[in-house]
């Protein structure tokens, strides 16, 4: 092929020239833009959307796209207090109280909900004492926040019922899954709940969440190929492939990212050694010349020599893992695409260097301005700050309207579609945010005695926000210590119970039956587990919240600082 040589001249040219370099002062400006870029679209919505999920920037109104549940406001609340906005978080959080309700007859994307309503409640939920919100007694291991979370995964459990464990992509919120559901489940469909539900199963300390998200995971786990390597679409009853591409993009992405965040979360072996058993497939049968391809799943002949826009997260995801100089390199592919059209187009022909046709449009995506988040965060390369100011400034070029910011149709002609997706308010802006702002208290960046440190649990004792957090794959932050916190607490409560269990029972001196799991079976994996009983963990967030931070850059397994 020749254009990937071409393209490696210009990524060549791209990292030899000198990147700009920003001052502490120009990086405050860029800030100011951002939040204004989000009350722009922020105050559009509430004034001409709210209560519908969506606004739809050129006619001035809303719409109900992934449920009924307001859900840009949702997905956007977090964001309020990245950019410090206590106050409307503190009025958003009451008034969702007050109107959202999951006991709705509404067909919901189980994967969609997941992400932006159970992943959004939760991470409120979590920041709800920095937002300045009064707490319950037990925060963060109980609050209405959580409860709500909790409410609508309920609603997610029955596609989980399944003769395999893998969910099905689509339910009714009232009535569970329907009798003419399709099987056919995308494989993000069936890997992206770890993150949420094992955050909802140690802070309530109910296992069920985790239990189905990790059946799944198994279940998917054994349908990969002999090369290593899974497709697209699986029939999750028979558990054939209908789809057979395996790439890193569309349809599957989201699944490597909860292993590799669901293994720094949880410090679960198993699902790491998953994520490099499938990146060793994808390195050998995918990537070329650090373009990501898409593959036949058994044979790994390249199927379609594309890069979606969606694969953008792969350098980031990388970076986590230590990868840097692979991710760099393939954020300069990215970043070569993105100054071609001013923005990242849904398919890229690879050998033509050009759009795919009806895949022209952007639709405000984040991925690469998230990668470009982690990288600076690694690196310190002021290239990475050049794509935020790039990215601003096409949005509020190409995309911004009298009535908030719309999706880009075709990048070509600069069309634009009357839908503004939530994720630009949850992820795209926040990103471009966090990018800017390499001390917020996000990045994990905050020492004793700053304000990182709080309290929280019943008894007090529980240190929060001290190892950094991480993002869902809808950018809402979870705080990996609250549920150490919380599933501790719920240990200690268990063991109590036991310890007057046996008390209570003369003559017996033996130990109560350990915990099942769902299933029946004891669990393989070394992950903490409510109630479980355990030994150490490798890292524990409140008493080694240096190695904690750490954990945020990968490496968790390997530093024991
Ligand atoms: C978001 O909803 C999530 O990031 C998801 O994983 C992929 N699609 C959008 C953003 O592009």
């Amino acid at each position: 092929m020749r254009a990937p040589v071409c393209a490696a001249l210009l990524v060549w040219v791209l990292t030899d020239a000198a990147a700009r370099q920003f001052s502490e002062e120009e990086m405050a400006a860029v800030r100011q833009r951002i939040k204004s870029m989000f009350y722009h679209a922020y105050n559009s919505y509430l004034d001409n959307a709210f209560p519908y999920d969506e606004l739809r920037p050129l006619t001035c109104d809303g719409q109900d796209t992934w449920g009924s549940f307001s859900l840009t406001l949702i997905d956007a609340l977090d964001t309020l207090l990245v950019l410090g906005n206590r106050t409307e978080f503190q009025r958003v959080a009451s008034i969702l109280q007050d109107t959202v309700d999951f006991d709705i007859d509404v067909n919901a994307s189980v994967f969609e909900t997941n992400i932006r309503v159970v992943g959004g409640l939760l991470s409120a939920h979590l920041l709800a004492k920095r937002a300045g919100m009064e707490l319950e007694p037990g925060w963060p291991c109980s609050g209405p926040l959580l409860r709500m979370a909790e409410d609508a995964a309920r609603k997610l459990l029955p596609a989980f019922e399944t003769p395999t464990g893998m969910p099905y992509g689509t339910v009714n919120l009232l009535r569970g899954v329907s009798p003419t559901e399709t099987p056919v489940t995308c494989t993000a469909g069936v890997g992206t709940f770890i993150l949420e539900f094992a955050t909802l199963s140690r802070l309530t300390g109910d296992p069920t969440f985790e239990n189905v998200a990790r059946r799944a995971l198994r279940a998917l786990w054994k349908t990969r190929s002999d090369i290593g390597l899974v497709g697209n679409h699986i029939d999750i009853v028979s558990t054939k492939w209908v789809a057979q591409d395996a790439g890193i993009g569309a349809g599957v992405d989201s699944y490597f990212e909860y292993l590799v965040k669901g293994a720094v979360m949880l410090q679960d072996e198993e699902l790491l050694s998953m994520f490099q058993a499938y990146d060793r497939a994808i390195q050998n049968y995918t990537r070329f010349d650090d373009w990501y391809l898409w593959v036949q799943m058994h044979k790994g002949t390249v199927s379609m020599p594309i890069f979606q826009s969606l694969e953008a997260f792969w350098p980031g995801l990388q970076s986590l893992l230590g990868n840097l100089d692979s991710a760099v390199r393939t954020f300069q592919n990215y970043y070569s695409v993105w100054r071609q059209f001013g923005g990242l187009p849904e398919f890229y022909s690879i050998p033509q260097g050009y759009t795919v046709d009806k895949r022209e449009g952007y639709p405000l995506r984040p991925e690469l301005i998230e990668s470009a988040m982690y990288l600076f965060r690694a690196t310190g390369d002021h290239t990475y700050l050049q794509l935020g100011v790039d990215a601003l400034e096409s949005i509020e070029k190409i995309a911004k309207t009298p009535c908030g910011y719309a999706s880009v149709k075709d990048l070509r002609d600069h069309q634009l579609d009357n839908r503004m997706e939530s994720f630009f308010l949850a992820e795209t802006i926040k990103y471009l945010y966090l990018l800017f702002d390499p001390t917020h208290f996000l990045h994990g960046g905050g020492t004793e005695g700053d304000g990182s440190w709080e309290e929280g649990g019943e008894a007090g004792e529980c240190v929060l926000g001290a190892g950094g957090f991480i993002f869902n794959t809808e950018a809402h932050p979870l705080d990996p210590a609250a549920l150490y916190c919380c599933g501790r607490h719920d240990q200690d409560r268990q063991e109590l119970q036991d310890i007057l269990l046996t008390l209570s029972q003369p003559g017996s001196q033996s130990k109560p039956p350990p915990k099942q799991t769902e299933g029946g079976s004891q669990s393989e994996s070394i992950a903490l587990k409510p109630g479980e009983k355990k030994t150490p963990p490798l890292l524990s967030c409140p008493v080694q919240p240096f190695s904690a931070r750490l954990s945020i850059l990968g490496q968790v397994f390997t530093d024991d600082t």
